[in-house]
């Protein structure tokens, strides 16, 4: 997959793709993340890529010409199949979305900041609107960062154990059961004997029977 972030602070966009799973996944070839700075695509000797909204208001408007540009620019070179923006009015991110998205072999994802893009972008280019949660975030780069990590870990190859990403939280609609590790007692803590005792059968039903018992305690709309 290739992932182009389009962005007028791509400074935001470096650390979560510089460590950890989704560093191991560019690494690897799995993805190929681009981040490009929409400053460098405006169209006036200013460099200006935003401006007052007409009509009046607070806040200013990323202007249409450096975006279309930019993303003109990439749609020469090769296909997408999907031109996405990050937006608090978008469709809720989820595992259902997360999973549909991992499937795309070329994406943009663009990232609104301040009052948010003209809505000839929205019109003209964007093929899907995103948000991560009923909240508003200063920019669409944090925002798409978290979209990217939910897609890329899906990716098939991303995770060293091919299962792990199956056995997810919300994958089944079920939170993911406890799991513990050393030491066996911390201070009286005991680890529950079933998942010592060798017997994996069993491990398998604990497990499934805790994903289901934490769901209806903790997510009831889950289910
Ligand atoms: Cl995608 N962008 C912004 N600016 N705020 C948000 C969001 C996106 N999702 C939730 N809040």
């Amino acid at each position: 997959m290739r992932i182009d972030i389009l962005s007028v602070v791509p400074e935001l966009l470096r650390s979560p793709f510089e460590a950890s799973i989704l560093k191991r996944a560019q690494d690897a070839k799995c993805v190929e993340i681009h981040p490009h700075n929409i400053r460098d695509y405006s169209t006036n000797k200013y460099k200006q890529v935003d401006d007052y909204p007409y009509g009046g208001g607070a806040g200013m408007v990323l202007m249409i010409e450096p975006i279309a540009k930019c993303i003109e620019t990439l749609q020469a070179e090769r296909n997408y199949d999907a031109i996405v923006y990050m937006t608090p009015d978008g469709q809720q991110l989820n595992q259902k979305v997360a999973n549909r998205c991992s499937l795309f072999k070329n994406m943009i994802v663009l990232c609104g900041h301040y009052k948010g893009v003209d809505q000839r972008v929205r019109d003209l280019f964007v093929t899907e609107e995103i948000s991560i949660g009923d909240y508003v975030l200063s920019g669409g780069e944090l925002a798409a960062a978290v979209f990217c990590d939910a897609i890329i870990r899906l990716i098939p190859g991303v995770l060293g154990n091919e299962t792990s990403a199956l056995t997810d939280s919300f994958q089944d609609n079920l939170l993911a059961p406890p799991i513990y590790t050393r030491p066996v007692d911390y201070r009286g803590n005991k680890v529950p004997d079933i998942l010592t005792s060798g017997n994996t059968p069993k491990v398998e039903q604990w497990r499934e029977e805790q994903a289901v018992e934490r769901t209806k305690k903790l997510r009831p709309d889950l289910l």
